[in-house]
C-alpha cells in the first residue's frame, strides 16, 4: 500500500460511510491492515564481525584448532577457559564432505574434559537494541560425525539487551543430521523498555558439544514515511469522527 492506495481507501470509506455505515467500517479495517503490513516492510543487516569464524586461520595448530580466550580479535567473547573454540576440520570424519555452511572454519562449544561435561558460551554485541523492532537471527548447528554421545548436547541461540535474555531457541544436537549442519532461526519482537540496550547474540552448549556457523541477523523496523502516512490517516479519522458529532 502507498500514499495513493491510503487516499483511495479513505476516500471510499467516506463515500460509503454515509450510505452503507458497516461496509465503510469493514474498508477501513482492510486499509488498517494495509497499513500494518507495511509497517515492519524495513529489514537492514546487522553486522556480525567474524560471522563465519574464519578468522584467525588456525591450520597451523598441531590439532587444528584455537581456544577463544587464548585469541584476540575474533570478534567473539567467552565466558569459561577452554570450553570453546574455532576449528578447521582439516581431517575427514569431523562432518560430512561439503557440510560446512560457509568457509572452512567453525565455532565447537562446549567440550567433556575427564568424563566431566564443561558448558560453553560464545557472545558478541552488535550495537543498540532498537525498541519496537523485530529480529530474524539464522544461526547453523553442526553435530559432529564422532562420538555418537555428542547427539544428547543440548544447546541454546539467544538474543539479549544487556544480561536480559529477550528470547531464545532451544534444540537438542541429535536432532541435526550426523555429520552435518541445519539452519536455525530465532525471531525476537523487542519491547519498548529494551531501547538503546546493548544488543547481543549469544551461543551455549552444555552436555558435550555444539558446532556453529554463518551467525546472521536482520532487523525489522518500521519505516519512517509509512508511521506518518498512518499518523496522517489516523489524525483525518479522527477529525472525521468529530466533525460527525458536531453534527449530530
Ligand atoms: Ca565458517
Amino acid at each position: 500500500m502507498n500514499s495513493t492506495h491510503l487516499s483511495i481507501c479513505y476516500l471510499r470509506g467516506n463515500l460509503i460511510w454515509k450510505r452503507v455505515g458497516p461496509l465503510a467500517r469493514v474498508l477501513s479495517a482492510i486499509c488498517a491492515a494495509g497499513f500494518f503490513a507495511v509497517a515492519t516492510a524495513s529489514a537492514t543487516s546487522v553486522i556480525v564481525v567474524n560471522p563465519s569464524f574464519e578468522t584467525p586461520n588456525v591450520f597451523a595448530d598441531p590439532f587444528h584448532f584455537q581456544y577463544f580466550d587464548a585469541l584476540t580479535g575474533t570478534g567473539w567473547q567467552t565466558s569459561a577457559g577452554e570450553t570453546t573454540t574455532i576449528f578447521q576440520p582439516v581431517l575427514a570424519g569431523s562432518y560430512n564432505p561439503g557440510a560446512i555452511p560457509d568457509g572452512i572454519q567453525v565455532a565447537t562449544v562446549g567440550r567433556v574434559i575427564s568424563g566431566v561435561a564443561l558448558p560453553g558460551t560464545l557472545w558478541q554485541d552488535v550495537g543498540a537494541v532498537v525498541g519496537g523492532a523485530t529480529y530474524d537471527l539464522d544461526v547453523w548447528v553442526g553435530n559432529r560425525l564422532e562420538p555418537s554421545i555428542l547427539d544428547s548436547t543440548q544447546y541454546t541461540i539467544s538474543l539479549l539487551a544487556g544480561t536480559t535474555v529477550m528470547g531464545s531457541l532451544q534444540g537438542i544436537i541429535g536432532d541435526v543430521p550426523n555429520g552435518g549442519f541445519a539452519q536455525r532461526q530465532l525471531t525476537v519482537a523487542a519491547a519498548p523498555q529494551y531501547d538503546g540496550q546493548t544488543l547481543r547474540i549469544q551461543l551455549y552448549a552444555s552436555g558435550f558439544q555444539a558446532s556453529f556457523d554463518n551467525v546472521q541477523l536482520s532487523e525489522h523496523t518500521p519505516e519512517p514515511a509509512t508511521l506518518a502516512l498512518f499518523a496522517l490517516g489516523g489524525g483525518l479519522l479522527l477529525l472525521r469522527a468529530r466533525r460527525k458529532r458536531v453534527v449530530r
